[in-house]
């Protein structure tokens, strides 16, 4: 084989490599300035689709070509690939959901001394350095809120509280769990019972509530901290026959979630504003290419959801598709 021969080999091979996640009708070549590339936590996951629609909408209307790539497991040893393919591509900018706060860490420094601007949407690195902005919910507060719309359906009855958590190192769960355990110890009818973590996979927390429910026959609230570990939990009470007995307060608004809170099997959402994050992180991202002001930390809407009042808050529910 010439040497010729195996660039170009080498060059279709990382364009297969790059590819991977793109839809069709991406456009844009290595070394390309007006591209953005979306790298999300997860593929085929509501939040990050709605995140996409956002990102999409936004970025081609400022005239960049846009592709998206996505790990099928929230993994930081699938996501690491990704970023080292995007790497070659060089794109202008890349916009982010780091899967773990410390191991995302030095693939993303990568990305930033190649010269490409980094921006978090979501999840975020301990490392403040490398990200030239960080768009999210307040992820504490966030949990406060779970706390306090929990105590509320509870309504002075007293019991045991678990919280499920999705994989340590993970910034945003992780800052719910802590403002949730923060403001759930303000009710002293309220025995919090700890953190388990699930690894993102809804079995493992619909089992993680079945082995709670049979050590702690009290237990009267759950909160779930993100939208897989809120549709295991909701499978979990069911199999146990104690839907309802049981408040279940979620983090996240996926069809799924929003079904479970309509039909009784979940009591409240936490709903965020993923399209919101997307748009912004391009916003973000624009202003980084052009040498304009950048804001290090942007904060996006959080509401909670109850039966009572979710018909009339619909534009908080994720998408399936854009
Ligand atoms: O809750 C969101 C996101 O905010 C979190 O960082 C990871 O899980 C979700 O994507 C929902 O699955």
């Amino acid at each position: 084989m010439s040497t010729r021969t195996v660039a170009l080999v080498s060059a279709a091979l990382l364009l297969t490599a790059c590819g991977g996640g793109g839809q069709i009708g991406d456009t844009g070549g290595p070394g390309d300035a007006k591209k953005m590339v979306l790298i999300p936590g997860v593929a085929a996951e509501p939040f990050y689709i709605s995140m996409e629609c956002g990102f999409r909408e936004a970025a081609s209307a400022a005239g960049y070509a846009v592709d998206v790539q996505a790990p099928a497991k929230f993994d930081a040893t699938q996501q690491t690939p990704i970023v080292t393919g995007v790497l070659a591509d060089k794109p202008g900018a890349v916009l982010i959901a780091p899967t773990d706060d410390k191991a995302m860490a030095g693939p993303m420094r990568q990305l930033k001394d190649a010269g490409i601007k980094v921006v978090e949407v979501d999840t975020k690195l301990e490392d403040t350095s490398i990200a030239s902005s960080t768009i999210s919910s307040d992820n504490e507060q966030g949990g406060r809120l779970a706390a306090r719309t929990l105590a509320e359906l509870v309504g002075g009855k007293a019991g045991s509280v678990l919280v499920l958590n999705t994989k340590a190192g993970t910034s945003t769960t992780d800052a719910r769990a802590a403002g949730f355990e923060e403001e759930i110890g303000k009710h002293p009818n309220l025995r919090y019972v700890g953190q388990q973590y699930t690894d993102n996979e809804p079995d493992q927390a619909a089992s993680k509530v079945t082995a709670t429910l049979s050590a702690n026959p009290d237990l009267i609230g759950v909160f779930a901290t993100n939208l897989n570990t809120g549709e295991g939990a909701a499978t979990g009470l069911r199999n146990a026959g104690r839907t309802g007995a049981v408040n279940l307060v979620g983090f996240d608004a996926s069809p799924k979630q929003v079904e479970d809170l309509r039909g009784g099997a979940v009591q409240a959402l936490i709903a965020q504003d993923p399209t919101t994050i997307g748009r912004t992180g391009v916003e973000q991202a624009i202003a980084a290419l052009e040498g304009e002001p950048v804001r290090r930390d942007v904060e996006t809407d959080l509401v909670a959801l109850t039966k009572a009042d979710l018909e009339a808050n619909s534009k908080y529910f994720y998408k399936q598709r854009c």
